[in-house]
Parts: structure tokens; C-alpha cells; sequence
């Protein structure tokens, strides 16, 4: 890496987007999960019976109207209940690798990159395919890249803006000059479909951030005013998977059984009630420290978990009722998408956006954590 890299401001060039062909709606997700519901509760008339699952529930309490995966049939089947595609062995691409593989080379393109500047790739997402090796130089191989590092990094739904800034470091730093952030969420493999409290909530995708050294970015791109994150602890989100399950000696991880703690499991309601002061209160300080206040924020591109979340955390920073120009929503079509939530957003509508204009992408999620990215646009 050349000297004169150090100092340079950082920049969003171009941002990438893998969405699966398959999608599920409210409507067949609940006709499922009731059907399932039904047969256990015949096969167990002494158990407490399960109830119904319903679509004008979903839709009132998320905001969410159906939901891409990366296999439908498999998940849809009362009999499974959970994704199915085979193993793939060593020589061939894995299947995380594979989505944000798709979602960096729509980001190269889109930038006109070629893959020989990249320096780094920075896997951020809710889980990993495997433990080793990293799925970020997985990543790598696979777009041809013969030079420079990557590494995995999981921080749940703030993942993506906690890679950003770490991407934005290396290009303040002079360590790096144009780093791929990449958020492959394959999150129905970690979902427990048979929840009825939370069958609803995530979705699969990928998407890419190409943040680069502003010198070599295209002339239309972010500039990255100011990033900033923030953990607390809480066990209101947690998925106890992991590499000491087996020295437990309870056996495999089960979906129905006393192991659901293996997938994801939440306390929605206290989540809702503690993050959304917490991330309004974090965006208005990070705001004030730029010079900015709500008022000069044109759009917001928020992690993208409940449309309730939302409102309320965009009215505490606009002051106003956010229409959807303001805060716009892919929830209802993509669902939860952990860390690639808010670069969805981001990726589908900031086109419009005039130059000069401000912006801020924010997740929020497990950990707790959080993170805000503010971006001025450039022509
Ligand atoms: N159909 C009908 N009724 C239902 C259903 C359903 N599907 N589900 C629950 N109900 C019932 C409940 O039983 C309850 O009934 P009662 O009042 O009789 O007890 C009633 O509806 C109300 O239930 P809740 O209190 O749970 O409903 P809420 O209004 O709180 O809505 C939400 C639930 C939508 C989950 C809401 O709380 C929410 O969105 N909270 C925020 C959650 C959030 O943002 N979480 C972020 C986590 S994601 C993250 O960090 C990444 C983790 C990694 C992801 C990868 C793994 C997959």
C-alpha cells in the first residue's frame, strides 16, 4: 500500500444485491405452520396445543407481507419444516459463498471495479457457514482476486455497519484502499419455522458495499462523513448454537424439543421497547457531533426488523411522522434480513438522492448493537 493512501477519506462507491427466486407469503407461511400446528396437536392430545398462526397478526405487528428464501418447498412442507439443500463437498463453492459472491460482482460492476484494486473482503453477517475456513476468503478465491486478506466477522443485524466502519478504518488508516463488505444472511437455516412467535420474522439475501479510498471512486458515489458504533449486553436476542453443543451430551440440536435455544429465540416486545430509544438517542448524538440535527437528514435507511421500530425511531429523529421517502421500507418484501436489511434499503433507494444531500444508514439487533453510517452525496 502507497503512502500517500494514508488520510484518505472513505467513500461508498456502489452497493450489491443477491435476493433468492423463491418467496413465501404470509398466506402460505401461516397455511403451513397451521397445517403443522393441527397434525402435532392430533399426534399429541395431552401436550398444550399449539395455536393457529395468522396472517393479519404478521402484517400488523412486523409489517412484513412475505419473505425471500433460499428453498421454499422444504421450509413450506409441514413434514420438515426447515431448508433442505444437500451437502456440497470441499471443491465446489458454499452456499454463503455462493450468494455474496453474486452480491459483490453486481457491486463491482455496478462501480466499475476491476477485482485486481480490491484489498480486502469482509464477511459481516449473523452466522457463518462453517467455522473455518473463513467464508470471506471463500469470498475471495472465488472472485479471482490474487492478492490482499479477508476475514469473517459477525456482530448479528448491525454486522454490516460495523464492517463498514472497520472497511472505512483501513482506507482512513492507509491499511487498505478499496474493501468489499459482503453480508450473505441465509437466515431461515437458523429460524425455527415451527415457532409461531417468530416464524414469521426473517428472510434470505445478500448484499454487498464496495467502500472505498475517494480518489479512486467513480465521480457518483457516498462520501462517509462520520461512522459510529455501540454494544450493550442483553440476552433478548440470543442463538446458543455453537462449536460446545456436542460436549453438552443432550444430543442433536432439535427444532421442537427443549433445544430451541440452538436457533434463534427473542423476547420481541422487550427488544422493541429497549432499542428504539436506545438507537434514536445514539443517532441524534452521533448526529450533533457531526454539526447535523434530524432536520438535515434527507433520507434514513434503517435496519430493517419492524415497521413499528421504524416509525417510532425516525419520528424521534426527523420530529415528524417519516414519510416513506424519508424512511423507506423493503421489509414487506424482503423481511428481516439481519445486517443486509438496511443496505436493501440503501441499495433501492438512493439513486434519487441530489448531490450534497445527507443520508444515514442504521442496524440495530442481537448483542445489543448498533451502528450509524452518515453519507453525503456525491455527483
Ligand atoms: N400469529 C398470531 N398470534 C401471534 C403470533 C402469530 N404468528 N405470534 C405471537 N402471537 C400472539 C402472542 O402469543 C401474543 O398473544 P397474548 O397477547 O395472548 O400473549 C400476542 O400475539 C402478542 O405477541 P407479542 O407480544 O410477541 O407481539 P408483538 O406485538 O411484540 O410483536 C414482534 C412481535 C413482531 C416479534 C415484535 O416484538 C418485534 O418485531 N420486536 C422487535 C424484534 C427485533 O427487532 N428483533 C431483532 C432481532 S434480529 C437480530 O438481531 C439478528 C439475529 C440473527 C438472525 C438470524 C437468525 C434467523
Amino acid at each position: 500500500m502507497s503512502q500517500s493512501a494514508q488520510g484518505a477519506i472513505p467513500v461508498i462507491s456502489s452497493t450489491g444485491l443477491f435476493t433468492p427466486s423463491d418467496s413465501i407469503t404470509n398466506e402460505e407461511l401461516v397455511a403451513s405452520f397451521n397445517a403443522y400446528a393441527d397434525r402435532y396437536n392430533a399426534d399429541n392430545p395431552t401436550a398444550e396445543p399449539l395455536t393457529h398462526s395468522s396472517v393479519e397478526f404478521i402484517e400488523k405487528a412486523s409489517g412484513i407481507k412475505s419473505r425471500y428464501v433460499m428453498d421454499k418447498a422444504a421450509i413450506l412442507d409441514p413434514a420438515i419444516m426447515e431448508p433442505r439443500y444437500p451437502e456440497r463437498p470441499n471443491d465446489q463453492i458454499s452456499v454463503m459463498a455462493e450468494i455474496g459472491v453474486a452480491a459483490c460482482r453486481d457491486a463491482l460492476e455496478k462501480a466499475g471495479r476491476d477485482v485486481a484494486d480490491i484489498d480486502a473482503v469482509l464477511c459481516a453477517a449473523s452466522n457463518m457457514q462453517r467455522a473455518y475456513p473463513a467464508m470471506a476468503v471463500e469470498i475471495q478465491h472465488e472472485l479471482g482476486m490474487e492478492r490482499g486478506f479477508g476475514f469473517d466477522m459477525n456482530v448479528a443485524c448491525s454486522s454490516a455497519t460495523f464492517g463498514i466502519q472497520t472497511a472505512a478504518d483501513y482506507i482512513r488508516s492507509g491499511n487498505a484502499r478499496s474493501v468489499l463488505v459482503v453480508n450473505p444472511e441465509i437466515t431461515s437455516g437458523h429460524l425455527n419455522w415451527r415457532d409461531r412467535d417468530s416464524h414469521f420474522i426473517f428472510g434470505d439475501v445478500a448484499t454487498a458495499i464496495l467502500v472505498e479510498a475517494k480518489d479512486m471512486a467513480p465521480s457518483r458515489h457516498w462520501e462517509i462523513m462520520g461512522t459510529r458504533l455501540k454494544t450493550q449486553f442483553s440476552n433478548n436476542i440470543r442463538n446458543n448454537f455453537g462449536f460446545l453443543n456436542r460436549a453438552h451430551g443432550q444430543g442433536p440440536v432439535d427444532q421442537s424439543g427443549p433445544r430451541t435455544d440452538k436457533l434463534f429465540v427473542q423476547e420481541g416486545r422487550k427488544v422493541f421497547k429497549e432499542v428504539v430509544p436506545m438507537v434514536g438517542q445514539m443517532i441524534l448524538e452521533h448526529a450533533e457531533s457531526l454539526g447535523l440535527s434530524g432536520s438535515d437528514l434527507r433520507r434514513m435507511w434503517l435496519h430493517q426488523a419492524n415497521t413499528g421500530m421504524n416509525r417510532l425511531i425516525a419520528h424521534k429523529v426527523l420530529g415528524h411522522e417519516a414519510t416513506e421517502d424519508e424512511s423507506p421500507t423493503v421489509l414487506d418484501t424482503y423481511a428481516n434480513t439481519s445486517s443486509a436489511g438496511s443496505i436493501i434499503a440503501f441499495h433501492k433507494h438512493n439513486e434519487d438522492l441530489n448531490p450534497g444531500e445527507i443520508g444515514l444508514i442504521c442496524s440495530f439487533g442481537a448483542g445489543y448493537s448498533a451502528g450509524t453510517v452518515f453519507l453525503r452525496k456525491v455527483a
